[in-house]
This record gives structure tokens, C-alpha cells and sequence, in this order.
């Protein structure tokens, strides 16, 4: 690619989502200039960014000053497209509807239950306390990375990665939930195989430096 385009990326530093954005972005050679949305004080919340994204979630990316894009899975694609190599999809149409599979079934089938808005909601209307919460994270993180882990050890599409033995988004995504979870200390148990896929790609720098733990705002270890 001659000219690397300039992204702007929106994000929080123990953000799965946005944890996924960075990984691509390493992998492509990308880099942004990051500004840090504090999820805890409810800046995402504020008319300004409201203005960016009107769902008030995260992450954004904005390329030369173009129109915000949204959703981490859509970033990615993008990213792909962009700068195709290494790719993030299988280049057969069933081993990208495999990939993009896996992927959605932690972003769009976990990830959502476990975010600050849920965490607010329930808090506010439902009873919860901070006690009942940890048990809903911890319910919502074992059931997604069990799920994921029956479905990767039972089928042969499954390698040194979730699909054969290239890196996928289906790899970044897989990653992106215990990289949060740890960040909560919930730890989930019986997952040998999402296990192994994870600290294989923990190997990997794109990973290893979108450590939640890495990221500007993050607490002192
Ligand atoms: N499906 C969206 C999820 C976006 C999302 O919920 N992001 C979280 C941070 S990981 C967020 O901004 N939450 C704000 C809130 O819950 O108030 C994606 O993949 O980008």
C-alpha cells in the first residue's frame, strides 16, 4: 500500500472490542492515534461522543477524517480489505462463513451481555449488587468460552488455530474475551482447546502488545 491512511482510533483500554481493532491493526501494519474514552465515567455517554457514535460504544475508527466507522467485526473486515495481507478470512466462501461463525458467537452472542451498560441496567433496575454481578460475568464468560470450546474440539476445521492453521478473526475475537476476563480475575475452567489457541496466539506481538494491561489508562500492575 503506497500511502498509510490516518486512523483515528476510539477506544478504552480493558475494551474486548476494541482489544480486537488493535490486534488487526498490528497485524496490518496500521497504526492510530488512540484517544481514550473512559467507560467508567461514562464519557461515551456525552454529547460529544454521542456525536461520533450514537450508540455510545466502542471502538471507532475514523480514516482521514471520513465518516466514523463502528463494530469491531466491521473494522476488521474493513482492515482486511484494505490491506489484504496477512488475511483475516479464509479465502473460500464457506471457511469465511465458518470464521465469521465463530467470531459473532462471542461478539455478538457474549461479549454484549457482560458490557457496562448491562452491568448499569441491572444495577439500576434489577436488583444487582456488585456481588451478583461478578456472578453474571462469570455465568456469561464460562458459557461462551464452553460453548466455543465444544464447538473447536469437535471439529476437524480446527488446527494450530480456530480455522486450520492460519490466523483468523475468529482467533482475534476468541482472544479478545479471557483478555478481558483476566482483567476481571475470572478465570473459566475446562476449555483445553480454547486454551491452547489463545496462548498460541499470546505468542504473537499483534497480541501480546493489545494487552489490555499495555494500554494507556490501565492501572498500574
Ligand atoms: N458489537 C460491538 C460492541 C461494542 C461495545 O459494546 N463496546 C463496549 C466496550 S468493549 C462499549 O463501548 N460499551 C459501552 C457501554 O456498555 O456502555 C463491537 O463489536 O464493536
Amino acid at each position: 500500500m503506497a500511502d498509510l491512511p490516518n486512523l483515528e482510533l476510539y477506544a478504552y483500554w480493558r475494551s474486548s472490542a476494541g482489544f480486537r481493532v488493535r490486534v488487526a491493526m498490528a497485524l496490518k501494519g496500521l497504526t492510530a492515534h488512540e484517544h481514550l474514552i473512559d467507560l467508567e465515567t461514562q464519557e461515551n455517554r456525552t454529547p460529544e461522543f454521542l456525536a461520533i457514535n450514537p450508540a455510545g460504544a466502542l471502538p471507532v475508527l475514523i480514516e482521514d477524517g471520513q465518516p466514523p466507522l463502528t463494530q469491531s467485526l466491521a473494522i476488521l473486515e474493513y482492515l482486511d480489505e484494505l490491506v489484504p495481507s496477512p488475511p483475516l478470512l479464509p479465502a473460500d466462501p464457506r471457511g469465511r462463513a465458518r470464521v465469521r461463525s465463530l467470531s459473532l458467537a462471542l461478539a455478538a452472542d457474549t461479549h454484549p451481555l457482560i458490557t457496562p451498560r448491562i452491568r448499569r441496567y441491572l444495577m439500576a433496575n434489577a436488583g444487582f449488587d456488585a456481588e451478583l454481578w461478578r456472578d453474571w460475568q462469570v455465568n456469561w464468560f464460562t458459557a461462551g468460552l464452553q460453548a466455543m470450546e465444544r464447538r473447536l474440539a469437535s471439529d476437524p476445521e480446527t488446527g494450530t488455530f480456530c480455522h486450520g492453521d492460519s490466523l483468523t478473526m475468529a482467533d482475534i475475537v476468541l482472544a479478545s474475551i479471557p483478555a478481558v476476563a483476566k482483567v476481571f480475575k475470572i478465570g473459566v475452567e475446562g476449555t483445553p482447546t480454547v486454551d491452547r489457541i489463545v496462548a498460541r496466539c499470546s505468542e504473537l506481538p499483534a497480541f501480546a502488545n493489545a494487552d489490555p494491561s499495555k494500554q494507556a489508562g490501565a492501572p498500574a500492575p
